[in-house]
């Protein structure tokens, strides 16, 4: 049996690597070399994750997937999706929430279980829907479902407020001062879609355009909505997953979730003061301020002009606002 798994390791990481070594590759704002796949780019490690998932997953047609770029709300979708799921089953003392960050009740395929192997032992995954999360392209993930039915829920944000919360999370994880020559080369990365996942408007057109094709198998949301009208946007949630609230949840349960999912209650909550994720992060730096257009205090005003040209050239044509 052992044999068999190394095999099947070496199998992986060799079939990997060749694939890998094929693809244009160029350099990130911190010198990690990326590479292009699918029409986005990948640090090597996650590139084997995503190859290793596209190979060896098998979805089931009750799968839901919460997609994102990355600073784009992913925690917070998870949280409430986590919250909805489980509001019959659980108080809110007695809470999964309170005992794990939403990192860890909705894992990546590609930065966690799929990472050193196209063949993980799933079994340890016991919710139901089983739920999982990805930083992935639409049309890269397509490749890992397999026309299951599954649903994706995507969320996305203003990309300046994504670079702004990026840095600060780069420069915890660093344990570094907030340096502004990093965001400089941050932001030039971003321009040129040359960074992880990039470029972030390849990522956010194709989940808008996999929903306008499919809307009962994408789920578009926005960050900004989230916060402007919070009841509105988790009812379309429920619904969409397939779980609506009654007339009598929605006078008490909707407001319920709502604040146990809130940033102020998520950041207090012990596990997310003190723990760390399965890679080392701390689980307190997934979690800062949530403002919408904090980035103006960031980016100098022809930084902001120069990113959004950029964004609305590619969105041009495609009836997706920003
Ligand atoms: P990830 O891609 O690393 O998982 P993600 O959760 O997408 O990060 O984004 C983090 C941002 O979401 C942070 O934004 P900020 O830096 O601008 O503050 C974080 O504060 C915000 N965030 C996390 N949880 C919530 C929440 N419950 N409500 C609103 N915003 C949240």
């Amino acid at each position: 049996m052992e044999k068999a798994i190394s095999k099947n390791l070496r199998g992986d990481d060799e079939e990997n690597a060749s694939l890998i070594s094929a693809l244009p590759s160029d350099v990130g704002f911190d010198g990690t070399k990326l590479f292009k796949y699918q029409g986005c780019w990948h640090d090597s490690t996650s590139l084997q994750g995503i190859l290793n998932f596209q190979r060896g997953f098998k979805p089931q047609d009750t799968d839901i997937i919460v997609a994102s770029f990355p600073k784009c709300g992913t925690t917070w979708l998870k949280a409430l999706i986590v919250a909805l799921l489980e509001r019959s089953n659980h108080s809110c003392d007695d809470h999964p929430l309170l005992l794990d960050n939403p990192h860890g009740l909705v894992p990546f395929p590609e930065l966690r279980l799929f990472m050193e192997t196209s063949k993980p032992d799933l079994t340890s995954i016991t919710s139901s829907p089983r739920l999982f999360s990805t930083h992935m392209p639409l049309h890269t993930l397509r490749v890992a479902l397999k026309n299951s039915p599954c649903k994706i829920v995507y969320v996305w944000r203003d990309v300046k407020d994504a670079l702004v919360s990026f840095w600060y999370f780069k420069c915890a994880i660093l344990k570094i001062e907030e340096e502004r020559s990093m965001l400089e080369s941050m932001f030039d990365s971003f321009c040129s879609g040359v960074i992880n996942y990039g470029p972030f408007w390849e990522h956010v057109l194709s989940y808008w355009k996999g929903s306008m094709k499919d809307l009962k198998s994408v789920l578009f949301l926005k960050y900004e909505e989230l916060k402007t009208e919070p009841h509105v946007q988790l009812k379309k949630l429920a619904e969409f997953l397939g779980c609506p609230f009654t007339v009598e949840e929605e006078r008490g349960s909707v407001e319920e979730i709502l604040e146990l999912c809130s940033l102020r209650n998520l950041k207090n909550l012990e596990i997310n003061k003190t723990g760390r994720t399965t890679r080392g992060a701390a689980h307190k730096n997934f979690f800062r301020k949530g403002e919408v257009g904090g980035s103006k205090n960031y980016l100098t005003p022809q930084m902001e002009k120069r990113i959004d040209m950029i964004i609305a050239e590619h969105f041009q044509g495609s009836d997706l606002e920003f």
